[in-house]
């Protein structure tokens, strides 16, 4: 494993790779505890650089055996070896380099390289896990076209995955057998993959825009082929989808996804051959939640488009990451938006950001969508990268316009086609297909920090005009202190008294169309004329650009947007205002007046004109963590969940009699089906249960609710009432046993378990995720588990992790500590959850800052975690 910490890589230093490596043969002996991987790599040096320049390939953790130039053994002094590095002084020109090395898989535990899991073997490569395989140029311009053979016991692994086509397979001497694979489509070194092992083939097939048939298959587990169904679905409608929204048709005769229990991230958009974690592919109505269904879709769909996002363009250089994450995210976005109910999606999506990406933006850890250094690339995976990469582009779609924006994107497939690109070449492209100057609009890659626009309102009944002052301001973050002045495209709407948008006769003040008002300058006044009545302002309608807003708007206004506003995301963004601007002030001890929102909630859930999913978004309370938020300082957990739960049984007092005949009237589903609209059903019986048992004080109605339950989507709600409302009861502990008792032999289905009692608030919980830490189903070394008993109880629960005795820091500590010298980058990922802990009060920053001190002050951390814990602590 590495062990270099400290090493800052900085955008300013990329120079293109002395030599090339236009071709890659690969074989693979696989073996458990010794796997030996001969690698036959082309390299040329690149045209004017001097031949005394040395080859520097990477590597990590490699043992080398052997080492070859054009067929004869290298002499000792010709190169340098270390774990680390290859050196090979005064190579030839062009040359065949043939590397032996020896690797471990059984032993690797980082998930990182060539690694097993339950018995397969399986490769994660991104970002610079291709070094753990061979020695190689690994960064992402050297594209090279890769030729794969894999040799295995013939009982221990019948199944033999790789990238591209397969080629030839065949029975070695005794029992081993080989398959080769070729990809003719060069590609950088992540994209690499490699499976072997005993899995079973759900298989399938797709016939392009062209009448080509794709070969499709997702394997898993024997006996899981079933649930695999619904990612199947989801995979032919993606490709669908791709072809009908973008132009882009699938490239290879064959789409393999394999499911693998132990994956530090979601999945992998390997060539051909995508890698997930089993929890996005396994889906069925009693081991997936409604949410789990729509992130199976949503990530299928992500890895597919990575396709021609990211593969058949890929990127440059590390810190173009968002070159392919951005514009992939909100490319399955848009797919989730086409395939469900758009207003419901984007409502769930900006919620993701904020609850994701803002605090990021506002904390420690803060950095620009195209950071300009780096010590650790892994721990740049973050929802900066990812959300925030995905909202820029969706903003650009906003200032060029559907048609516009499609333009761009064909000029930027035909344009960079097998290319490695940066941020740059992408910019140009729309540059160049909308005709616009986009210098300052491309301070969003480069400016961290979320913008933050003040919006003053006024009417003029004598002129008829409405003016809209706006002014940007940013906040300063880690390294920058000065910010320059943004290009905030804010799609809006004048909301006269009949709740339909007023109209205008002229703009004076910048530039307003189609909807849109385009922000330049620091403070601009946009004077509408000829505007009839006062009418309300409703701004940054599908959160068209992601910032913050402050306004004038008083609560009235606030709670007539949310009744009338065209625009059903206006709705529902002016209800979340009026909700948190009452629980922030509950919770600074100040009473905050109610009645009107519980009264307009009652109306909302009973409105049979709206589709229950968006009524069942609509009655969901901002969480703790949106709240302590918004708070910004001194939070103390404690008095913002009084506050949550006194709202919470104000809405349900004053509903109970509406709830509860809703709660009846609303389909039970008793024919499970996942789509959309049953998923919305079931939203809102659940959201509704959680109200009426607040108000009931019983558990008699979830414990029904359970029994009667059909899948999981109901069973976790009411689980999650039982044990969170009323831990204490038989009823509560009878919920988590027969739980147990039924799905204790399914890894997925326990994560559950594990989720529900580690989001108990109050700080007894602590106690709780300890012993469990020690139940038999839980494994620190598979990441799934860890995230769902350890990462949820630290990101989703206030009043247990911020305990004020400090144990939930410590408690999170320690299980850094445990997991970082197996999987480092699982680490760094969970002690990210400490990024908030400046805006506590002071005497839990002192215990936060006390618990960090500890991870830090250990000897050895990884370069994952240590970059993590110094960056927060700065
Ligand atoms: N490119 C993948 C995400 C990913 C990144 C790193 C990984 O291992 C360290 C794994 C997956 C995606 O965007 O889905
Ligand atoms: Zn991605």
């Amino acid at each position: 494993m590495r062990t270099d910490s400290g090493q800052i890589v900085r955008l300013e230093d990329y120079a293109p790779s002395d030599y090339l490596i236009p071709r890659t043969g690969l074989t693979f002996r696989l073996g458990n505890e010794r796997t030996i991987v001969v690698a036959e790599l082309t390299i040329e040096r690149r045209d004017g650089v001097d031949a005394s320049v040395p080859l520097v390939l990477d590597g990590d953790g490699l043992e080398l055996i052997s080492l070859q130039i054009d067929g004869e053994e290298l002499a000792r002094s010709a190169y340098e070896a270390s774990s680390q590095r290859l050196v090979i002084h005064e190579p030839p020109t062009r040359f065949t380099l043939t590397i032996e090395t020896a690797i471990a898989p059984a032993t690797n535990e980082t998930l990182m390289g060539l690694y097993r899991s339950s018995g397969v073997y399986c490769t994660q490569c991104e970002a610079e896990g291709f070094r753990r395989i061979t020695y190689f140029l690994d960064r992402p311009d050297i594209l090279s076209v890769y030729t794969v053979r894999i040799e295995a016991l013939k009982a221990q692994a019948p199944v033999l995955l790789s990238n591209g086509d397969p080629v030839e397979r065949g029975d070695l001497d005794g029992a081993r057998h080989f398959a080769v694979w070729h990809d003719p489509f060069p590609k950088p070194s992540y994209l690499f993959a490699l499976v072997a092992g005993d899995l079973a083939r759900v298989s399938d097939s797709f016939v392009t825009m062209s009448g080509r048939t794709i070969d499709l298959g997702i394997y898993v587990e024997h006996g899981k082929e079933k649930r695999a169904a619904y990612a199947m679905d989801a995979l032919k409608r993606s490709m669908r989808w791709d072809e009908e929204v973008f132009g882009r048709e699938y490239d290879l005769g064959i789409f393999n996804i394999v499911a693998v229990s132990d994956f530090n991230f979601g999945a992998m958009e390997n060539k051909g051959l995508n890698i997930f974690n089993d929890k996005y592919i396994l889906a069925d109505r009693e081991t997936a939640t409604d949410f789990d269904f729509a992130n199976i879709e949503a990530i299928v769909a992500h890895e597919y488009f990575h396709n021609w996002t990211g593969n058949r363009i890929t990127c440059r250089d590390w810190f173009q990451l968002c070159l392919k994450e951005g514009l992939t995210v909100f490319r399955d976005h848009e797919f989730s938006a086409d395939e469900r109910e758009r207003t419901v999606r984007r409502i769930a999506d900006v919620k993701g950001l904020k609850a994701q990406q803002f605090p990021e933006d506002q904390g420690p850890l803060a950095h620009p969508v195209r950071p300009r250094r780096y010590r650790e690339i892994n721990n740049f995976y973050t929802a900066t990268v990812y959300q925030k990469g995905g909202e820029i582009v969706r903003m650009l779609r906003t200032l060029i316009g559907p048609v516009q924006f499609r333009a761009a994107m064909d000029l930027y497939f035909e344009r960079h086609d097998g290319q490695a690109v940066t941020i740059e070449d992408f910019l140009r492209v729309f540059e160049d297909a909308a005709q616009i100057d986009l210098s300052q609009f491309s301070l969003w890659y480069h400016q961290a920090g979320t913008p933050h626009v003040a919006v003053k309102t006024s009417y003029d009944a004598r002129r008829r005009s409405f003016s809209v002052e706006l002014e940007q301001s940013m906040p300063p973050t880690p390294s920058e202190q000065r910010k320059r002045l943004l290009h905030i495209p804010l799609a809006f709407g004048l909301v006269g008294a009949d709740g339909k948008d007023a109209n205008f006769t002229s703009v004076d003040g910048g530039t307003v169309s189609d909807g849109v008002i385009h922000l330049k300058r620091r403070r601009q006044v946009f004077r509408f004329n000829g505007v009839n009545q006062k009418p309300v302002l409703s701004i940054n309608r599908g959160f068209s650009a992601p910032i913050t807003i402050t306004s004038n708007a008083n609560a009235e206004d606030r709670q007539f947007l949310a009744q009338h506003d065209s625009d059903g995301f206006g709705r529902w963004q002016a209800l979340n205002d009026s909700l948190l601007s009452g629980l922030i002030a509950a919770a600074r001890g100040k009473k905050a007046p109610v009645t009107a929102v519980t009264t307009l909630l009652g109306n909302i859930a009973a409105d049979e004109s709206l589709q229950p999913a968006y009524r069942a978004l609509m009655l969901s309370l901002p969480t703790d963590a949106d709240i302590a938020r918004e708070l910004g300082d001194k939070v103390n957990p404690d008095a913002v969940f009084a506050a949550r739960e006194d709202l919470l049984a104000a809405i349900a007092n004053e509903n109970a009699a509406t709830f509860a005949t809703l709660y009846q009237a609303v389909e039970g589903g008793t024919r499970f089906r996942p789509d959309a609209a049953s998923a919305g059903k079931r939203a809102l019986r659940n959201v509704l249960l959680d109200y009426l048992s607040k108000h009931e004080n019983s558990p008699q109605r979830a414990a029904t609710h359970l029994s009667a339950a059909t899948n999981l989507t109901d069973r976790f709600a009411a689980l999650s009432v039982l044990v969170h409302r009323f831990g204490d009861t038989d009823e509560a502990r009878d919920a988590l046993a027969n739980y147990e008792r039924q799905f204790g032999n399914d890894p997925l289905a326990m994560d559950k378990w594990f989720q529900v009692q580690a989001t108990a608030p109050g700080f007894a919980t602590i106690e709780t995720v300890r012993t469990l830490m020690r139940h038999p189903h839980f494994a620190i070394t598979n990441p799934n588990r860890v995230r769902a008993l350890v990462f949820t109880f630290a990101s989703a629960n206030q009043t247990a992790f911020h305990a004020a005795s400090g144990d939930g820091y410590r408690l999170l500590a320690e299980t850094v500590l445990e997991v970082d010298p197996r999987n480092p980058q699982l680490a760094a990922k969970l002690a990210t959850n400490f990024r908030s802990w400046r805006s506590v009060d002071a005497k839990r920053q002192a215990l936060a800052r006390k618990a960090l001190m500890d991870i830090a002050s250990r000897n050895g951390l990884s370069p994952d975690l240590r970059d993590i814990v110094e960056r927060t602590l700065t």
